[in-house]
């Protein structure tokens, strides 16, 4: 089920494409001939940056683990918010973007009308249930012109997706396995969170929810 709020009652039929805004869209099933392939490569990038919770600068710890792959990750700390070439918690490089990732991500973008997307990060977040993420823009990037292309793997989530303002109604998308959503152009600094997640089961990968947010960092 793909329901939006505005559209209360009418059902969206799965797969077909449907506009979040003048810029953005919900993909859904998009990832789904790619999840089998994605998951060995996850435990790999995992394997060499395990999963961290980051402190956030007002001096709490976000509630998903995450870790990245590509020339950038996407770390925070009492510092801020930040993109680095090396992973803090190693010292190495973050593990490279597996060639499948950027050709997932860049396929995504172009059926949304983004042509020659080029991610040089993925930051993945695991959710486990009662795990979530507040209201937020992403913003750390240099080149606001690039879209940024979001995967969902496992357990379903309620995904927020916001106006321009933080006070702005959020409308609540149901984000299944395999969807993806893509947003740039005048959408690109929406804000956008994810509701705590409700427990599930997943048959791949259990009691999780994966998400991989492609976005070019570097202008
Ligand atoms: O998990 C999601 O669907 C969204 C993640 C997100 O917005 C982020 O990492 O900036
Ligand atoms: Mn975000």
């Amino acid at each position: 089920m793909h329901t939006l709020d505005l559209f209360a009652g009418v059902e969206h039929p799965p797969g077909l494409p449907f506009a979040l805004g003048e810029a953005a869209w919900h993909l859904p099933g998009f990832a789904l001939p790619w999840a089998e392939a994605l998951y060995p490569e996850l435990f790999a990038i995992r394997a060499q940056a395990p999963l961290r919770q980051l402190s956030t600068p007002g001096g709490g710890r976000m509630s998903v683990g995450t870790t990245s792959c590509g020339a950038l990750g996407w770390v925070s700390d009492a510092r801020g918010y930040r993109y680095t070439a090396f992973d803090p918690d190693s010292g190495r490089p973050w593990p490279a973007m597996p060639a499948m990732f950027a050709a997932l991500a860049g396929n995504a973008a172009a059926a949304a009308g983004y042509e020659g997307f080029a991610p040089d990060t993925c930051l993945i977040n695991h959710y486990r249930p009662g795990a979530g993420m507040g209201l937020h823009q992403d913003r750390d990037e240099r080149d606001l012109n690039a879209p940024i292309v979001s995967v969902s793997l496992g357990i379903g989530a309620v995904f927020l997706w916001g106006g321009h303002q933080r006070s702005d109604k959020a409308l609540r998308i149901a984000l299944a396995h395999g969807d993806v959503v893509v947003w740039g152009g005048a959408d690109r600094l929406r804000f956008h969170g994810v509701m705590p997640l409700a427990p599930a089961m997943h048959p791949r990968l259990g009691a999780r929810r994966i998400n991989l947010t492609f976005r070019q960092a570097r202008a």
